[in-house]
């Protein structure tokens, strides 16, 4: 009996494990700066840590919404369901082809690719983020990299 619950628990945390991670802050600076976000567009690294916490607090199953439009926001980046991705529930875009619930999983690196197609419209940029707008735009980033190691030898 004791050993069956304790196999649940394990099996439990692994599968909380596996969906959802919040990373901490230097481990993102590195990841998104190996993924080639630094300048991406013009956006210094800065700009997208900062996104990114003021969206998810770097949590990467971060679920938010419905909107007023009744769209969601997924994962790290906040990606909205009504433009990016297929939730399965009202009209998409699915500008990044794909569903939804593969942007709140541990494994951010699909989200980058998406951000980076998000960022690459013309008519948006980083407006696009309302965390971003909010909270980072024309602001001094420089605290968000502080303290981690950018380079590696
Ligand atoms: C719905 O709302 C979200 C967040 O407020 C926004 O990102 C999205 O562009 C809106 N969609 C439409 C069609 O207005
Ligand atoms: C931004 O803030 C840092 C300290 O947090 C300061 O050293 C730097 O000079 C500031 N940059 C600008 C452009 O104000
Ligand atoms: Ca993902």
């Amino acid at each position: 009996m004791k050993i069956l619950s304790l196999a649940a628990l394990l099996l439990f945390s692994l599968i909380f494990v596996s969906e959802a991670k919040r990373i901490p802050r230097c481990e993102m600076v590195r990841i998104l700066k190996k993924a080639g976000l630094d300048r991406y567009r013009g956006y210094r690294l800065e700009n997208w840590i900062c996104m990114a916490y003021y969206g998810s607090k770097f949590n990467s199953g971060a679920v938010q919404g419905p909107n007023r439009n009744g769209s969601m926001d997924y994962g790290m980046f906040q990606i909205n369901s009504r433009w990016w991705c297929s939730n399965g529930k009202g009209k998409t875009a699915n500008g990044c082809r794909t569903s939804c619930s593969k942007f709140v999983d541990d494994d951010i690196r699909d989200d980058i690719l998406c951000a980076k197609r998000i960022v690459r419209n013309r008519k948006w940029r980083m407006n696009a983020w309302l965390s971003w707008r909010r909270y980072c735009k024309g602001r001094n980033l420089s605290h968000w990299t502080k303290g981690c190691q950018l380079s590696l030898p």
